[in-house]
């Protein structure tokens, strides 16, 4: 099995030198789709910075029709009720027939037990043709509990459906569209939202990653205003990367203070055949000017395959976001994801540098695929 380059050992010591372990759930990983006697909906659990060993696996529970199928876990780490521990959000591939399901887990202090099921669109076409859930979460009201946003795979129209946190059994809230392009939301409507706070007033927008659409309206994101403003749509960012803006390439966004100034910055990640490259854009205040770029530091991915799915977060409590770069189906030598620190503006072309390596404990399924899912809790 090759490996992909370790980095550099000094930002190893960052973490020791300023921080105290965080007792929280922080980092954990989903896996894709695999048909195999185990079932699907998996997900693994990893100690901090730079990912340190596996806490165990978890899954989606009580759904035995979805779990026999084999399907994916896309979880999300949330704070649905302000206790300080991560409850985990998990999406589903899709299901036709029985679809739009989010599972909602409580935290690690009571094992991940089951708390709630969400159901996003609830008996629509979309729910009996695809199903499939893109489970996001922050804190929209700036109450200090998450709530709970929801897109979905295509055919779902661009639509978002806002959920409140654990204090009303996850009630239904609002529902919001992008309704600027029409062509898209007909045509392939996929979503990938994330909820990030980038104009520092402790209430969070939500960034939504749109799928592959047709030449020229590739790599794009649209901004939403948090609750207190309805969601209004505040502005769209577009890849500067021209290839990719051609070839109507989609985007998955993460963000996270990657400076420490309190305003989120949006890192972009790309689809399939993107080699490896996440563009990073500013945050409100700086009208999300592009910063720069960094890569996967692992050529023969890059050059294979190349698709990225980020995610951000302060994992060793330095005050600063750490970036997590999940990556594709990679089949013989998958389940790998790389933890990236020491955000650097004076290099715009790698803004953040190589700080570990982590991979899922499971080699059937990182021979099979190998798709890695991060998210990191907040
Ligand atoms: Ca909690
Ligand atoms: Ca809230
Ligand atoms: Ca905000
Ligand atoms: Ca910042």
């Amino acid at each position: 099995m090759l490996k992909p380059s370790h980095g550099i050992l000094a930002f190893a010591m960052v973490g020791l030198l300023t921080g105290c372990p965080v007792n929280k759930t922080t980092l954990i990983v989903g896996t894709a789709s695999f048909g195999n006697e185990t079932g699907g909906g998996w997900f693994e659990r990893f100690k901090g910075l730079p990912p340190g060993d596996s806490k165990g696996w978890d899954r989606v529970s009580e759904f035995d029709l979805y779990s026999d199928s084999g399907g994916g876990a896309r979880p999300v780490l949330c704070n649905f009720d302000d206790d300080g521990r991560n409850e985990v959000a998990i999406g589903l591939d899709s299901l036709p027939g029985n679809g739009g399901w989010v599972q909602i887990l409580d935290d690690e202090s009571t094992g991940f037990a089951h708390l709630a099921w969400v159901r996003y669109r609830t008996n629509t076409i979309y729910d009996s043709n695809n199903g499939e859930t893109r489970p996001a979460c922050g804190d929209v009201d700036g109450d200090g509990r998450d709530e709970l946003v929801v897109g979905g795979g295509p055919g779902s129209s661009t639509l978002l459906q806002i959920f409140d946190d654990a204090t009303t059994d996850f009630a239904h809230l609002d529902y919001q569209l992008l309704l600027t392009d029409i062509g898209y939301l007909v045509t392939n409507g996929e979503t990938r939202p994330v909820l990030c706070d980038v104009d520092g007033d402790n209430r969070d927008e939500i960034v939504m990653g749109l799928g592959s659409f047709h030449s020229g309206k590739g790599g794009r994101v649209a901004i939403f205003d948090d609750a207190l403003r309805e969601y209004r749509l505040l502005t769209e960012l577009q890849t500067t990367w021209g290839a990719a803006r051609t070839k109507g390439t989609g985007t998955r966004p993460a963000c996270g203070d990657l400076d420490g100034d309190g305003l989120d910055e949006i890192v972009m990640g790309f689809g399939p055949g993107t080699k490896g490259w996440l563009e990073i854009f500013d945050d409100a205040v700086a009208v999300h000017a592009p910063i720069g770029w960094t890569r996967v530091s692992w050529t023969d991915y890059n050059d294979a395959q190349g698709e990225t799915f980020p995610a951000c977060g302060d994992i060793d409590n330095d005050g600063v976001a750490e970036l997590v770069i999940g990556l594709g189906a990679y089949p013989e030598n998958g389940g790998w994801f790389e933890t990236q620190d020491g955000f650097d503006r004076s290099d715009p072309v790698q803004l953040l540098d190589n700080r570990d390596w982590g991979r899922l404990d499971w080699e059937e399924y990182n021979e099979f695929s190998g798709a890695t899912f991060p998210t990191v809790g907040r």
